[in-house]
């Protein structure tokens, strides 16, 4: 941004409280993010103000209440305990990085910064739609409603944590890179009928990240609009690149798509801050996703099983992403060259995507 500079202030939104637990019963741990991006060295690389974390109340519906929100009253009294710190940096003139967390945290942070800087427009980029209702989610999930509950969907106070009417009007929102078409439950019929933009893959592809931003940006710059948030949940990045996130979904843009995506949103003198959600560090037990973000951690290289394969022969990969997808008939090429030498990896994750395709992330064992 010519000749201006913002302070950047960083708050830890290290909740789970807005989404199911695990498969296992025990709720996620999506609040030890902060911790590992921070680990990353983020604070100082960005030049950034750190004021720590704002923790939530215990995890209480382990068992989801029928037909309403999970933790209902502790997440309302979490979100308002986030505004806060949102709203002083905001109104101190800085630039906020919210590190979460689960979705429902766009919705403390916009609390916040409405407070501090009137009516708000909202980016909400994300590979869902997040707009159920609590009668409609299949998983009382919060974080599976959080673009509807900003614009005042839904019965629940949630959607109605403003003093007046809802955080964000429909008209100042744009959904940016949706994939769901294949799972109607978040409510994404719903998008174009209450008025928000609804710019989904296909036309994130279409238009490219520039173009597309450039779309999201008028939106929320209209007159009127006094400034706007960025909501960026992990899972929007491809899960070949970052398959650390509760529900991963083939087909999203690569790391640099999306930062060429970011770059004008952030850089805009009306971005009040940005939110990120759904890093799960238990899922990303080296961090090599969390050091995805970090300029020179890795070389990513995408290509033919014929590429893959000369890497391999010269024993150059640290690292080996595999995207399985299902197949009835047909054949393929092996990755291994065929003159008997093993080269030994480790299976160390593996992430259905809701494509049905299996994503596997090896290790070189040394
Ligand atoms: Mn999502």
């Amino acid at each position: 941004m010519p000749g201006v500079q913002r302070d950047i202030v960083i708050v830890g939104a290290a909740s789970s409280i807005g989404i199911k637990p695990y498969d296992d019963g025990s709720p996620r741990r999506l609040d030890r993010a902060p911790r590992a991006l921070r680990d990353q060295d983020l604070v100082r690389r960005l030049g950034a103000r750190d004021i720590g974390d704002v923790s939530p109340p215990a995890y209480r519906d382990l068992v989801r209440p029928p037909g309403r929100v999970r933790n209902e009253p502790e997440l309302a009294r979490y979100l308002r305990t986030l505004a806060r710190p949102v709203r002083e940096a905001a109104e101190g003139g800085a630039f906020v990085l919210a590190l979460g967390g689960d979705c429902s945290s766009v919705l403390g942070c916009l609390l916040g910064v409405q407070r501090a800087a009137g009516r708000v427009g909202l980016v909400y980029l994300d590979a869902h739609s997040d707009f159920a209702t609590p009668a409609t989610s299949r998983t009382g999930s919060a974080a599976s409603m959080g673009l509807a509950l900003a614009v005042g969907r839904g019965d629940t106070p949630l959607a109605h944590l403003a003093t007046q009417g809802p955080l964000v009007h429909p008209d100042d929102a744009v959904l940016v890179g949706r994939r769901d078409a294949a799972e109607p439950w978040y409510g994404q019929d719903a998008l174009t009928e209450l008025g928000v933009l609804d710019l989904d893959a296909a036309a994130l592809r279409r238009l490219g990240p520039a173009a597309a931003a450039h779309q999201a940006r008028e939106r929320v710059t209209r007159p009127g609009v006094d400034g706007f948030w960025i909501h960026l949940d992990a899972d929007l990045v491809d899960p070949a690149e970052l398959p650390a996130v509760d529900s991963p979904l083939a087909g999203g843009p690569r790391l640099d798509d999306v930062a060429r995506l970011l770059e004008p949103l952030v850089r805009h003198p009306a971005a009040l801050g940005l939110e990120l959600t759904i890093y799960d560090p238990s899922l990303d037990p080296d961090r090599h996703c969390a050091a995805g973000a970090r300029p020179g951690g890795y070389i990513y290289v995408y290509g033919s099983a014929t590429m893959v394969r000369a890497l391999l022969a010269a024993d150059l990969v640290d690292e080996l992403l595999l995207t399985i997808e299902p197949i009835i008939l047909g054949g393929g090429k092996t990755i291994f060259a065929d003159d008997g030498k093993a080269i030994p990896f480790m299976l160390e994750s593996t992430v259905k995507a809701s494509t049905g395709a299996q994503v596997c992330r090896y290790a070189r064992a040394r």
